[in-house]
């Protein structure tokens, strides 16, 4: 039986445009696994969305002047047209705000209910008389008690960052009216009882032993750091999000309320794949088959990926919800999470503009260049950094002169010498045995390492396959041959020219662009993943017709470079 994977990207919020440390520490590598397996002949469920609702989601709207749901549509859109350049290969890009997710998060408040795992907490919290509701936090401003900064918000202090209570606050106006008639008054909230849950919780992240470090060690931290796990609170005085209900049912005293945009979140996952089925028009059975043990997930694996700040809640709190419900959900069954990409000497910082976001990326380069950049340099063990000198190295030695250079090369060998046809003719020697049996290592340590979901390790294994295809061509140097020998110059071109084929498909999980434009060029629509190197360097056989393709990849000039480093060294206009 085919082996499914189900596969889930962090969701990005819906404010604003996410830049490469975002993109290279969820989204990013969650599309090279999915390609990859579905390469390698997996049935695979590829699930992203936007995390549209909270208060950063209503302040965006208000600075842009638009109702939220309008603008949570318009930035839906925006996202997932940027998603399309970055070839990310959803299945489906799902949206929080859905009924699916409105319907299934009410649906585990209520499991979680009758299971006594939701705790109704009485809070004082500040009303607003003028704007009829309670005011979060940071939607309170007045002048910082430390700076007397005059816009200081509730939760903090944007100019001398000083952490702040409300009630801190000298002057306090709500940040929606400007209103001064505040109250403080009693309100009620729910509360996950996470701590109820921990010994599972405890055993089951121990239980996996396979999990990167990074994963185990954040979750370990939050389980037993201080006085352990907290209960958390699942409730919020907002407008936008999911009402709070138990199940379909009204929950007394907590009208006006929503879920707090971490519990809604992750339940998305799981609605999302209810969007993606009823967008094909399938069934309930078709998703539920990835979701439910009960219905055919039993045999599912499922993985999640995402940058370490999300950690947390995708170890304990998801989980939390999931195991309370008492219903046979699927948990995750291993989490790849990753540290923080750099940018140039400092932070990617979204508040300040600084880096390159998505957009801009895609507006001065195609998606290849930055996949592969981003990946072969994905912040694994450790942060790392995006400078623009190592951009341009990478970019220049791995894709223009290594693999570019192969099949322009080859290709137009080929056609000056032969025609634009594989040539017949000629025996393969020591060099192909030797090329073969470096190629059939070389995929084989390739594939362990995607598996396993080395990212950093697969792109170096890939490019070593890339330049073992350089080192043959160099070394049988087709071109001498041919003039002594013909036949022994078309055998080393047929070769060759399967190799491009080859690439063209082990490298489509990292740059798709590419490799369909390999596959093009050779003539082809052959993208069976090679079972072993002898094989596959005999798909195209003579006489298979094939065209010399455009530049694959173009280098960076030093002039671009500079131009790219100073333009994104400031403030996003
Ligand atoms: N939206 C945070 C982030 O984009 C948050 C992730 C939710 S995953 C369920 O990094
Ligand atoms: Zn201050």
């Amino acid at each position: 039986m085919t082996q499914r994977t189900l596969i889930t990207s962090a969701i990005p919020y819906i404010n604003g445009i996410k830049h490469l440390g975002n993109l290279v520490g969820s989204q990013l590598p969650a599309d090279l696994y999915a390609r990859y397996l579905r390469g390698r002949g997996q049935e695979v469920l590829f699930l992203c969305a936007t995390d549209e609702h909270g208060t950063p989601a209503e302040l965006a709207a208000a600075k842009a002047g638009k109702p939220v749901a309008e603008y949570c549509a318009e930035m839906h859109a925006v996202q997932a047209e940027i998603a399309r350049g970055f070839r990310l290969s959803f299945d489906h890009f799902g949206r929080s705000s859905s009924p699916q997710n409105h319907a299934l998060t009410q649906h585990f408040a209520g499991k979680l209910a009758e299971a006594g795992l939701i705790a109704e907490v009485e809070e004082r919290q500040v009303y607003s008389h003028a704007d009829g509701r309670f005011l979060p936090d940071r939607y309170i401003e007045g002048t910082c008690p430390n700076c007397g900064y005059d816009k200081a918000r509730g939760d903090q202090c944007e100019n001398c960052t000083k952490q702040l209570d409300p009630a801190d606050l000298i002057e306090p106006r709500s940040a929606i009216s400007g209103s001064t008639d505040l109250e403080v008054r009693a309100t009620k909230h729910l509360y996950l009882r996470q701590s109820a849950l921990k010994d599972r919780l405890d055993g089951w992240i121990d239980s996996q032993t396979d999990w990167p470090i990074l994963t185990t060690s954040i979750a370990k931290k939050w389980l037993h750091d201080g006085d352990g796990l907290q209960d958390r609170g699942i409730t919020r005085d907002l407008d936008w999000g999911v009402p709070v209900k138990k199940g379909t049912e009204d929950w007394p005293g907590m009208e006006g309320k929503v879920f707090y945009v971490w519990f809604d979140a992750p339940i998305e996952y799981i609605a999302c794949a209810g969007e993606w089925a009823a967008a094909q028009g399938l069934d309930d059975a078709a998703w539920q088959r990835w979701w439910r043990t009960d219905k055919g997930a039993a045999d599912v694996r499922y993985v999640q990926f995402m940058g370490k700040d999300n950690v947390p809640f995708h170890t304990l709190s998801f989980p939390a919800t999931i195991m309370g419900s008492g219903e046979p959900w699927k948990l995750v069954d291993y989490i790849k999470s990753f540290n923080y990409l750099n940018y140039d000497g400092g932070q990617f910082s979204t508040s300040q503009g600084r880096g390159v976001f998505m957009d801009q990326a895609l507006s001065i380069l195609p998606a290849d260049y930055w996949r592969w950049w981003l990946l072969s340099h994905a912040p694994e063990t450790s942060d790392s950094e995006f400078t623009w000198e190592g951009f341009q190295a990478g970019v220049n030695k791995d894709l223009a002169d290594v693999l570019g250079n192969f099949v322009s090369r080859i290709t137009k060998f080929c056609r000056s010498k032969f025609g634009e046809t594989v040539p017949e003719g000629g025996d393969w020697g020591p060099l192909e045995a030797a090329l073969i049996a470096r190629l059939d290592a070389g995929l084989q340590a390739y594939q362990g390492h995607m598996d396993r979901i080395e990212v950093r390790k697969a792109a170096a294994e890939l490019r070593a396959l890339w330049v073992a295809g350089n080192e043959y061509l160099q070394e049988a140097a087709p071109w001498t041959q041919h003039k002594t020998d013909p036949e022994r110059a078309a055998a080393i071109t047929r070769l060759a020219l399967n190799l491009v084929r080859f690439y063209g498909v082990i490298s489509a999980p990292f740059i798709p662009d590419a490799g369909a434009a390999m596959l093009a060029a050779m003539g082809t629509t052959d993208a069976r993943w090679p079972e072993g190197a002898e094989a596959a360097l005999t798909a195209l056989p003579a006489g298979h017709a094939f065209s010399v393709p455009d530049v694959l990849f173009a280098k960076i000039t030093d002039e671009q470079r500079d131009e790219w480093q100073a333009r994104f060294a400031g403030v996003r206009t």
